[in-house]
């Protein structure tokens, strides 16, 4: 399809949720000074958003939210259920941004996270069947790294796992291979930054990858420094289904961002975070959740149909 019409036809893609914010930190049962970029995953129908929430040192925990229809009447656990431990160094400063994929052939979801050590933010996985016990594995990627989700499968045996290195100053996506989640390597990078373009100065995960027939559909974030400070918005990639390392299409165009004057609103202006998506076949809409401006969590929706209509009249990578 082209290009032009196919943005005419479905613009805009993502409707945000009119009753956003859905989550926000005046709603949590203990003080927070912000709730944002959580993680999510469904247990029998009902929506499990892992929030970061941040404490009034700054520092950050991970707290469970559930909700029956993904939008409302969120119920927000009173106790947190990943904190940093106490004796870890790897974990100083808290814990950040989870990302979670079930892993079918182990019967388990796994929650990619940032720890944030005195060296800088580091990649950690946990394990979980029910989101009531945990199995922290620990760190996987050393400093600086974060942005990080594996994927629900193995390829030919191998976990993959997508993450952002800083690399002299230099933030793209780069994704690796591991045979037992703990040993990671083949490490290539798969979405670059664009001078000049909308996502310049870095790029990082959004949500976890999400599989459709077409490849895997990756939501990320691009950010440009601007006169007034950074701008974070959201693009689209597809990559290959079987050799996830190809990235088969990339959009030119973001397709959500801080428009909305709520969106400015908290303590770091002008920032769209997704970190997790939830796909419904019976409507065949994409929810994703998003952090607005470090502070509270937002919604939007997509048509998948349109979605991929879209990723496939990107140009090829
Ligand atoms: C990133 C992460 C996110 C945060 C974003 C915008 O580097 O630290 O947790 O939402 O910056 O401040």
């Amino acid at each position: 399809m082209d290009k032009q019409v196919s943005r005419k036809l479905h613009h805009p893609l993502f409707q945000r949720y009119p009753e956003n914010p859905i989550l926000s930190p005046e709603q949590w049962p203990y003080v927070a000074n912000a709730t944002f970029n959580p993680g999510v995953a469904t247990i029998d129908g009902e929506t499990i958003l892992l929030v970061r929430v941040e404490d009034m040192r700054g520092f950050s925990h991970l707290t469970i939210a559930r909700s029956k229809d993904g939008k409302t009447d969120w119920r927000v656990e009173v106790h947190p259920a990943l904190e940093p431990e106490a004796e870890s160094r790897e974990e100083q400063w808290g814990l950040e941004d989870p990302r979670i994929v079930f892993l079918e052939e182990r019967g388990e979801y796994a929650i990619t996270y940032v720890s944030f050590s005195s060296s800088g933010p580091l990649v950690s996985l946990a394990l979980t069947e029910d989101f009531q016990g945990f199995t922290r594995v620990g760190p996987i990627m050393p400093p600086e790294d974060k942005d990080a989700s594996l994927f629900p499968r193995r390829f030919k045996g191998r976990y993959a796992l997508i993450h952002r290195p800083i690399i002299r100053g230099e933030g793209d996506i780069w994704i690796s291979f591991s045979p037992d989640l703990t040993h990671w390597g083949n490490h290539r990078v798969l979405i670059h930054t664009r001078p000049g373009w909308w996502d310049s100065q870095r790029v990082g995960l959004g949500t976890q990858p999400i599989e459709t027939p077409e490849g895997w559909l990756i939501i990320y974030h691009g950010i440009r420094m601007t006169a007034s400070g950074s701008i974070y918005r959201v693009g689209l990639a597809l990559l290959d289904l079987e050799e996830p390392w190809r990235v088969i299409r990339r959009s030119d165009e973001w397709v959500l961002g801080p428009r909305m004057r709520y969106q400015q609103g908290g303590d770091v202006p002008g920032v769209t975070f997704p970190t997790g998506a939830v796909f419904d076949e019976e409507t065949g809409k994409l929810r994703i959740y998003y952090g607005i401006a470090d502070t509270r969590i937002g919604l939007a929706t997509a048509n998948m149909d349109q979605l991929l209509d879209c990723i496939l009249a990107c140009p090829q990578s």
